[in-house]
């Protein structure tokens, strides 16, 4: 096993080497030396990896900064990790694309080359129809909506439902609801985003969206953003508070508009393969630090929500809430153009499932018992009438 973490490592450093991006070229370790970098200093890995000492050193990569809510919730994972297993596994994290864009990361976990990567969604378009039911635009008003989902039942099926692709789901971490930011102007009618170039993630459903507004989508990999920005090529991104800030668009970006038009779930994968070969204490070890890190990495999504905000308007950003029903109207026609029963198209039925949590989060709070208890009164009445 030691070999093959060599050449892991030696392929990792590499890759290090090659996709060095705007951020740091080292590793955050999750070992429990890597207290530093769960303060989202980026360390050069001091984990027992590095020093040989683990029969399982894991490489982990991502496409935001190491003091993202990723990053911060990856180290987390790869500190209980270490511990649960005495430093027989550890995980060392590889921010900032170094080794590569998310799809990269996803081919790499198939590839063997990367064993852990958390991504957004819309990526996974590439690979599988069963995630794009959170490519609808406004689908979610509240994080407690996208919360229920996530940790529901019809979360879990889809979060496993790519292991026959190699990519085995840990985890529900979060990247948050999306807002616009641009060089323009302040966006608050749909009718602002017209003919603004504007980068979105390789994802068919975010690019209609903002077809339908009048907007030039391009999609575009994480790791070429902030150059494309300052560049001019394109005038405009969008993503949640925390990537905006932690990647410094402020530098390169004039206006943000609290749009909140997507919310983006982010997955925690490890390679399949790579976890099947792992003995049954460590995979335990793997799944239980995966699912205590969770939390933690939503406290730092929703801390870095209000922290990153008052960075970007320190910054110099300007910040507007434009009224969310006039960008829902024009969107709507995504839901029709894609919830079928056709690949590369929301199932009618994973949408409906969906649908019945969300109903009982009601956005304003206050019908929730109401909701609740008439999807409970609703769900015995079929049972009743199926009797
Ligand atoms: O998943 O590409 C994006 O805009 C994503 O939000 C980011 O890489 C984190």
């Amino acid at each position: 096993m030691k070999k093959r973490v060599l050449s892991v490592l030696i392929a990792a450093s590499m890759a290090v080497v090659a996709f060095a991006g705007c951020g740091s070229s080292s590793s955050t370790s999750g070992s429990a030396s890597g207290s530093a970098a769960a303060s989202g200093s980026a360390s050069a890995s001091t984990s027992a990896a590095a020093t040989g000492d683990a029969e399982y050193a894991m490489i982990s990569g991502t496409t935001t900064p190491d003091n993202h809510p990723y990053n911060l919730g990856l180290v987390k994972m790869g500190e209980l990790l270490s511990e649960k297993t005495n430093g027989a596994v550890t995980l060392d994290v590889f921010g900032n694309s170094q080794l590569g864009s998310e799809r990269d990361l996803i081919e790499g976990l198939q590839l063997g080359s990367v064993q852990v990567t958390c991504v957004s969604t819309a990526p996974l378009a590439g690979f599988t129809d069963s995630f794009l039911v959170f490519d609808l635009p406004f689908i979610f008003e509240t994080s407690e909506q996208a919360r229920a989902v996530m940790d529901s039942e019809v979360g879990t099926q889809i979060l496993n439902s790519v292991e026959d692709q190699g990519l085995k789901g840990l985890a529900w971490f979060e990247n948050g609801f999306r807002n616009v930011t641009n060089n323009v102007k302040p966006i608050t009618v749909p009718e602002d985003l017209k003919g603004i170039k504007i980068r979105t993630m390789e994802n068919q459903m975010h690019m209609a969206a903002f077809q339908i507004m009048g907007s030039d989508p391009t999609p575009m990999a994480m790791g070429d953003v902030f150059t494309a920005l300052q560049q001019g090529t394109i005038d405009a991104q969008e993503n949640p508070v925390p990537i905006i800030e932690t990647n410094k668009f402020y530098e390169v970006q004039k206006y943000i508009s609290m749009t909140g038009h997507l919310f983006s779930p982010a997955p925690v994968f490890i390679a399949k393969d790579y976890y099947d070969t792992l003995p049954a204490e460590y995979q335990t070890a793997v799944t239980e630090a995966a699912a205590e890190a969770t939390p933690y990495q939503r406290e730092q999504i929703d801390e870095q929500n209000v922290t990153g905000l008052e960075s970007l308007t320190s910054n110099g950003m300007e910040v507007n809430e434009p009224e969310k029903a006039p960008f829902q109207e024009a969107t709507a026609p995504i839901y029709d153009e894609y919830i079928k029963d056709e690949t590369g198209c929301v199932s009618p039925d994973i949408y409906s499932q969906v649908e019945e949590i969300i109903a009982q989060y009601p956005a304003d709070g206050a019908a929730a018992t109401d909701a609740a208890s008439s999807a409970a009164t609703s769900s015995a009445a079929t049972s009743s009438a199926a009797e």
